[in-house]
């Protein structure tokens, strides 16, 4: 079929609407009628060059649509079916599914490299970014990559549990654990971190001390939960200053920006004996990350999660908390576009205007 998706040729190039070709299911793949689709920023970092892929390609991750149609062997799902892709399949085989230490499948690290997609441009292959691409009116993905959730929630804001919503959420509540009366410090308050710190409410955090460098998300920061905001900016020594601000130093730190000097302030900011510094943030490729032994010594775990931690399924699980109004998705939806504002919706994303923003198809 033919179908209209918004394509990026090379990096540092406006997305281009396209009229592709699209091949159907194959056996344990569907077709999907993609209905709402997150901007994330790590679509941005592959637009920017930050992280290397193979172009052309079709990006967008973080998504809500309705299966079409069924491929053979696929028992679990059917058309009509409302479902959330997820960037971590499971295989169900593999070592890393069949461990409690682990929400990751192999093949999730498989699909991180460029493999032939479903999509084609006048008979050239597209490639789908970490095996989804959601940035079109359908797409077809393997169905172990699919959540099938409840019909009665709605396609916007419920994307947003494709990446964000649990990335953030979940790092506090199934990677971190973060205990009632914690002390907590978020880097970066944006589309991931605002779910950090919503998590850590939900935790029962005594303390949540929100970092960015805008000024304008302290208000909404607040309102998720934030106690006390810094623009590290006014701050000579920031470290120290949040050592002090914690009594001693946060029980638990996540960065969620992607910043190698952000990521280290967040190890050092946290308890010397028992701080746990999350890396939540994707760092440019090929940069390093550095730390003084000693800040490791006394016991301080510096470690990371992917997706939260979270598994796929977990998210009718995500949904119900929406849907009962444990968590709050709406208010950090800021903008909703069509498909072909794509390129404006990255540049609200850079601009620091957006927090999410969706395109409804
Ligand atoms: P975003 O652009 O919505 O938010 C980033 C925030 O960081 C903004 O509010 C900025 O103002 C702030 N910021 C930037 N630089 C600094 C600085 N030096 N000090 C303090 N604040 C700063 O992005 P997002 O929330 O969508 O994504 C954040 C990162 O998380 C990004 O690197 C993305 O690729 C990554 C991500 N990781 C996973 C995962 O599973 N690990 C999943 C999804 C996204
Ligand atoms: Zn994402
Ligand atoms: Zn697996």
């Amino acid at each position: 079929m033919n179908v209209t998706a918004a394509i990026l040729h090379a990096p540092n190039q406006p997305f281009q609407m396209e009229t592709v070709e699209l091949d159907g299911p194959r056996e344990g793949e569907v077709l999907i009628q993609v209905k709402a689709t997150g901007l994330c920023h790590s679509d941005l970092h592959v637009c920017e060059g930050n992280v290397p892929w193979q172009f052309p390609a079709l990006l967008g991750h973080e998504a809500a649509g309705i299966v079409v149609e069924c491929g053979s062997g696929v028992d679990d799902l059917k058309p009509g079916d409302h479902v959330v892709p997820f960037l971590i399949p499971r295989c169900g085989k593999c070592a890393y599914c069949s461990s409690a230490k682990t929400n990751l499948c192999l093949e999730a690290l498989a699909r991180l490299r460029p493999r032939e997609g479903r999509f084609r441009l006048n008979g050239k292959p597209i490639t789908q970014l970490w095996g989804l691409g959601t940035f079109a009116e359908y797409t077809v993905l393997p169905a172990d990559t699919v959540a099938k959730v409840r019909s009665d929630a709605p396609f916007d804001p419920i994307c947003y549990i494709g990446c964000g919503a649990t990335t953030g959420i979940g790092a506090v509540l199934f990677s971190a654990k973060v205990e009632a009366g914690s002390s907590v410090v978020v880097f970066g308050l944006g589309g991931i971190g605002l779910n950090v710190v919503q998590g850590a409410r939900i935790a029962g955090a005594r303390m949540i001390v929100g970092v960015d460098t805008n000024q304008a998300k302290e208000s909404i920061a607040r309102e998720f939960g934030v106690t006390e905001f810094i623009d590290p900016t006014s701050i000579p020594k920031l470290t120290s200053h949040l050592m002090k601000m914690t009594g001693g130093g946060a029980d638990y730190s996540f960065e969620c920006i992607g910043n190698p000097t952000t990521m280290r302030q967040a190890l050092e900011c946290t308890n010397l004996a028992w701080g746990r510094s999350y890396v939540i943030g994707v760092a440019p490729h090929g940069a390093d990350v550095c730390a003084t032994p000693a800040h490791l010594m006394m016991g301080r775990r510096w470690t990371g999660c992917y997706m939260g931690g979270a598994r796929l399924n977990q998210l009718p699980e995500l949904v119900d908390w929406y849907m009962n109004k444990k968590i709050n998705l709406d208010s950090l939806i800021t903008h909703r576009l069509r498909l072909d504002q794509l390129n404006e919706g990255f540049e609200l994303m850079k601009k620091g205007e957006s927090i999410r923003a969706i395109v409804t198809l």
